[in-house]
């Protein structure tokens, strides 16, 4: 082991700071208040900090929506915030990874102003296009968030490209002028201080043909598209490429694992790890999201265990992850979060920091958050829960069917204020002021950051401990991964070996107890962490929602 930043051994926390804490009590979190939380963070033993975007932005998809790279949205702070932030960060010995949003920018944005306006040099910048000749849109391809992906611009008779929402256009990454601004945006944060990048939906930045999908929604004609690899390359050696410790890790939407070998791979110069999603389909039908359907298990487990060993064998790097600022909240995704909430959380923790990869802490994960108890659509304030609530209307949904369907996959579930203690408004912004800008949980008075730091049985410090597993043990860090019971219904098992050490993850996926019957021996073998208080004598003999971790 060395003191060198190496992220093989690291491990990221993430904040959505419109949702961590509120300096200023107007409700919404600012980057003053992720200062104020700087040493909770610490305590974690974590090594970045990854942040979602708080650049001037209209906000129509949280700051997603970029019209200005260069300045700091006035409700999250200054620019002296994040001097500050950066500053605080590295005396804690935590580096801070900014999160870049190149696919498209706010229609607010300069140059999508000007292109607007007429200038043919900014119009070059988007991707306009003719309709069809019986007034169709381009292509038939449809929004991520609903809808045409296409919208109308009169003053042109053209439509422009928006993969997402209507005000964010998608960037031509064809134009070399493009490239270059986005280089020169990404120095000027690499000068501030910044020691990653996160880089939203990356693999859709190169189109490929502009063709209607007659089996599709249009992803296949610009995922993983034809240059990818050519930008990446290009945009690595430009910029953070010259420097070995910076970290970078691409948001892959939809991607194929023989692309990731090459985003992700140790030399292909592109970036050191990819966040897939694969795995957090297994509660969708297809690609479907807007429907009710169970966990697969042996699914879960078959695509992680194939991105696991396959990118091991291409000299590739996975961040491994359940939650972000997008999913719902993993312990009522596949965990209990009533009856067996503490087990079930610390499990899937379990699952996750032991595999082959760098693990990522979305804020209140560590506290076993849960799904939001909202009963209304009015509670609601994500764009994409809002237009689908209205799509499984026009599809004949009934509003209470449509509002149980977004109720479990909105991404609102992730997006509800960190629970700091048991107050009014769990300690996220003033108790007499405005209130937050999306509901508290009912529950933060039993799931708190105050009341589980001062336990040393809580989720928080079951986190903690994990995370310090990683940087004691470098079969964790840096160990070959062989997955174990590929075929059991209940079990989740891997066994890690590093010059001749061996490490067995070993984890009950359910409520129930288990008898399992293949078991490998633990004879001579010493348990790492478990989260039981009674230790276990073997792995044959499992507990619900019981997790292990045997050494030797
Ligand atoms: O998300 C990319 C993305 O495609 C999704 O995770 C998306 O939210 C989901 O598929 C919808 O079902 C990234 C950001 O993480 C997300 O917050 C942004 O809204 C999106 O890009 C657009 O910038």
């Amino acid at each position: 082991s060395t003191n060198e930043p190496d992220f093989r051994r690291s491990v990221v926390y993430q904040i959505y700071p419109k949702s961590f804490c509120d300096s200023n009590g107007d409700g919404l979190g600012d980057l003053k208040g992720v200062i104020s939380k700087l040493d909770y963070i610490a305590g974690l033993g974590v090594d970045y900090i990854w942040s979602t975007p708080f650049f001037v932005s209209p906000q129509h998809d949280n700051g997603y929506d970029v019209a200005d790279y260069y300045n700091v949205d006035p409700a999250y702070g200054t620019m002296e915030d994040v001097e500050t932030l950066i500053a605080e960060a590295d005396k804690r010995g935590i580096g801070l990874m900014f999160d870049m949003v190149f696919n498209h920018v706010s229609t607010d944005h300069e140059w999508f102003r000007r292109a607007m306006a007429g200038d043919p040099y900014y119009k070059d910048f988007f991707i306009f296009r003719k309709g069809k000749p019986n007034g169709d849109p381009p292509t038939n391809w449809e929004s991520k968030f609903g809808g045409s992906a296409w919208r109308y611009v009169p003053e042109f008779d053209e439509y422009y490209l928006h993969l997402f929402d209507p005000t964010q256009a998608d960037l031509n990454w064809e134009n070399e002028n493009v490239r270059k601004e986005i280089q020169k945006i990404l120095r000027f944060w690499m000068d501030k201080g910044v020691r990653g990048f996160r880089f939203d939906v990356i693999n859709l930045i190169s189109k490929g043909a502009f063709e209607d999908d007659e089996t599709g929604d249009g992803r296949r004609f610009y995922t993983d598209g034809p240059k990818i690899h050519q930008y990446l390359q290009e945009m690595n050696a430009a910029t953070f490429g010259g420097d070995p410790k910076f970290v970078t890790v691409g948001e892959m939407s939809s991607t194929t694992i023989e692309n990731c070998y090459r985003y992700a791979g140790r030399t292909t110069g592109e970036l050191s790890m990819v966040f897939s999603f694969h795995h957090l389909k297994v509660d969708f039908m297809g690609n479907e999201k807007w429907v009710l359907v169970p966990a697969d298990f042996g699914k879960l487990k078959r695509i992680m265990f194939e991105w696991q060993t396959k990118m091991a064998e291409h000299d590739a790097w996975n961040a491994v992850f359940w939650c972000n600022h997008d999913q719902p909240r993993v312990v009522t995704r596949f965990g209990d979060d009533e009856r067996h909430w503490k087990e079930s959380a610390t499990m899937l923790a379990t699952v996750v920091h032991c595999l082959r990869g760098t693990p990522y802490i979305y804020q209140g994960e560590e506290l076993g958050m849960t799904n939001t108890d909202f009963t209304s659509i009015d509670q609601f304030r994500d764009v994409e829960s809002l237009n689908y609530y209205r799509i499984l209307q026009d599809r004949g949904l009934k509003p209470a069917d449509a509002l149980r369907i977004v109720q479990i996959h909105s991404r609102d579930n992730a997006r509800t204020p960190m629970q700091w203690d048991d107050s009014r408004y769990a300690g996220f912004t003033a108790p007499d002021g405005p209130g937050p800008w999306l509901g508290v949980n009912g529950n933060h008075t039993r799931i708190n950051a105050a009341a589980e730091v001062a336990d040393p049985d809580s989720v928080y410090h079951y986190y903690r401990r994990l995370v310090a597993l990683r940087k004691e043990l470098d079969v964790i860090a840096y160990g070959d991964i062989e997955p174990l019971a590929e075929h059991d219904p209940q079990v989740f098992a891997y066994r890690r070996t590093w010059e001749g050490h061996e490490l067995i993850m070993v984890a009950n996926f359910y409520g129930r107890d288990y008898r399992w019957r293949d078991a490998p021996s633990t004879e001579g073998f010493k348990l790492m962490i478990g989260n039981y208080d009674e230790a276990p004598a073997d792995a044959r003999t499992l507990r619900p929602f019981e997790a292990q971790v045997w050494y030797r």
